[in-house]
């Protein structure tokens, strides 16, 4: 037990007080009945002295008894003194020895207050006549408050709140009651009582933004310290949204960009939206579960920590679904058909589309108001769309698409020349190729030596002789296809025979010649081209036509005349006959 303390605060109830006095006539009776016990002679007088006569809740005193008698004398010993107390425990009997007795007084039932002590032994008086031990609060003299830091930045922050007991001679006071208080901010005790340590000090912690006043209560004392915050002007919170009236699950866009701070900047936007959920950010968007009014706050903070805050009530009503509809065309496509589905006349009574979803049934889906889809195989298809508002809320509509094969198209091609020869060109022709229900997308050629091409018509030459088969594909929009073979026999080209006759044998002057080279023949192809030279220093003729020719030579004489012939291949033969002019 150490020093004394003290403290104020008792709250005897008035029915225990009864009680006690009850025990208390009971106990006397019992004891003054008692044979063999040695009591105070009634003249007898007990001083007693409590040391010490304040302790702290838990604290201990102890009672001293100094018995005289009326004449003066000690009392003797063995004499029994009985001890009882309201508040906490006191040893019950003592007997006195060399005139004194002692018993411990126990602060022991965590009870503030004023114990009253009753000192008995027979029917003497105590002097004082009351005699009483102050515990707890009762025992308080000062109070001391102090806050660490005693000035925050702007913006405020915590500041540590220590309170120190002492009683009358300056001893520090444990396990006090002290409730702390603020105009301001928020203490972390939150109004609960807290009590002192064996050192006499209790803390707590001021979380504030602004000048705050924090005031210790513990018994009947108070102490105040201030907590100051440096100045900085509070930022302005303002927002807008979009939509004004907003219905269940639509999207709400906040903009904060509005708010403003007079002498720094805004560092954080903090959103509550009153559904239990909350966001950061200048802008931000949020939509409402269920049609009800909400709160929102919004709350700023400037660069010094300062905060400014707005309020406004949204009603969030409810929403219509959409209605799903659409329309597709052909409305009997073929395999690999382009299908365009519209979905344009589906509609929303309260608001717009924001998506529309498709499921061809196919394993295949797609997005979007007009979407073209082709279906790859014959049968029947269940196509859904679904519609979804700007709410969210959704709706669909079944069609189903009958997909057919559709008709082959027809493949037909000519080529030309009918005999080609090595290294001529064959021109290929695939015009008369046709579909019935649609249109030819594709041509693909195979020209039998390892070549190909593509396109309604084409040409190839062969470099080797033999027969080749030519095999066109045709495509059509539906992904038909139809093949036509054709062959081609290529011949190896040989050179032209050149001959001719003429006629008179025997010419003369200025005399009509009829020169003949219709004997000229090509066995594969065909002549080209004839040429004379009739030695006489006239021009050389040629041409096709020249397969025969008539000349005259002016003057007697021999002439050698030659024939080159050209065939279709471009090979050349030529021959001479000498004529001889007469
Ligand atoms: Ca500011
Ligand atoms: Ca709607
Ligand atoms: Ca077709
Ligand atoms: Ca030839």
């Amino acid at each position: 037990m150490k020093g004394i303390a003290s403290h104020v605060e008792v709250t005897i109830n008035k029915r225990t007080g009864e009680l006690f006095s009850i025990l208390l006539g009971l106990f006397l009776l019992f004891h003054s009945c008692k044979p063999g016990v040695l009591v105070a002679p009634d003249s007898a007088t007990l001083n007693v002295v409590v040391v010490p006569s304040q302790i702290p809740v838990g604290g201990e005193a102890i009672v001293k008894v100094t018995g005289y008698k009326s004449t003066g004398g000690l009392l003797p010993d063995g004499t029994e003194i009985y001890f009882s107390t309201d508040i906490g425990s006191i040893e019950s009997e003592k007997e006195i020895q060399g005139g004194v007795a002692e018993a411990i007084f126990k602060s022991n039932d965590n009870r503030s207050g004023v114990a009253t002590i009753r000192v008995i032994s027979g029917n003497a008086k105590t002097n004082p006549e009351t005699i009483t031990i102050t515990i707890g609060t009762s025992a308080l003299y000062s109070i001391i408050l102090m806050a660490n830091p005693a000035s925050l930045s702007p913006g405020g922050g915590t500041s540590t709140i220590r309170v120190l007991t002492y009683d009358k001679l300056n001893n520090p006071l444990s396990n006090i009651a002290v409730v702390l208080s603020s105009n301001a901010g928020e203490l972390s005790s939150k109004g609960v009582p807290i009590y002192t340590g064996t050192d006499g000090s209790a803390q707590d912690t001021l979380k504030t933004s602004v000048t705050t006043r924090v005031t210790a209560m513990a018994g009947d004392l108070t102490a105040t310290v201030d907590v100051t915050v440096e100045d900085n002007d509070a930022p302005t919170a303002s927002f807008v949204y979009s939509p004004e009236s907003p219905k269940i699950n639509e999207k709400i866009f906040f903009n904060a960009a509005q708010s403003s701070d007079t002498d720094g900047t805004i560092e954080s936007y903090l959103w509550d939206f009153g559904d239990g959920t909350a966001g950061t950010g200048q802008t931000i968007s949020h939509s409402y579960k269920n049609a009800n009014k909400y709160h929102v706050v919004l709350v700023v903070k400037d660069n010094k920590g300062a905060q400014g805050t707005k309020e406004v009530s949204i009603t969030v009503g409810d929403n219509e679904s959409p209605t799903a509809e659409f329309v597709f065309s052909p409305p009997s496509p073929n395999v690999n058909e382009d299908v365009v589905f519209d979905a344009s006349d589906s509609t929303d009574p309260d608001g717009t589309i924001s998506s529309y979803d498709w499921d061809f049934n196919d394993t295949k889906t797609g997005h979007g108001k007009l979407i073209t889809h082709k279906f790859s195989q014959i049968g029947t298809y269940a196509v859904t769309l679904r519609v979804t508002d700007n709410s969210g809320n959704s709706s669909t509509k079944t069609k189903s698409v009958v997909v057919s094969a559709g008709q082959k198209p027809v493949a037909s091609f000519d080529y030309s020349p009918t005999a080609p020869i090595v290294g001529q060109t064959v021109y290929m022709n695939a015009s008369a190729s046709y579909d019935s229900d649609g249109t030819i997308t594709e041509y693909r050629w195979d020209y039998g030596d390892g070549g190909s091409g593509t396109g309604v018509t084409s040409s190839h030459a062969y470099s080797n002789s033999g027969s080749f088969i030519i095999t066109l594909v045709v495509r059509d929009n539906d992904g038909n296809e139809t093949t036509l073979n054709k062959s081609v026999r290529i011949s190896s080209d040989s050179y032209p025979t050149a001959s001719f006759t003429y006629t008179p044998s025997e010419p003369t002057a200025g005399q009509d010649v009829f020169f003949d080279a219709t004997s000229s023949k090509d066995t594969d192809g065909y002549i080209t081209d004839y040429k004379w030279n009739f030695g006489d220093g006239s021009t050389a003729v040629n041409g096709a036509e020249y397969s025969t020719i008539t000349h005259s030579f002016a003057l007697a004489g021999s002439y050698k005349v030659i024939l080159i012939v050209t065939d279709n291949g471009g090979n050349q033969t030529n021959t001479y006959l000498t004529v001889t002019v007469k």
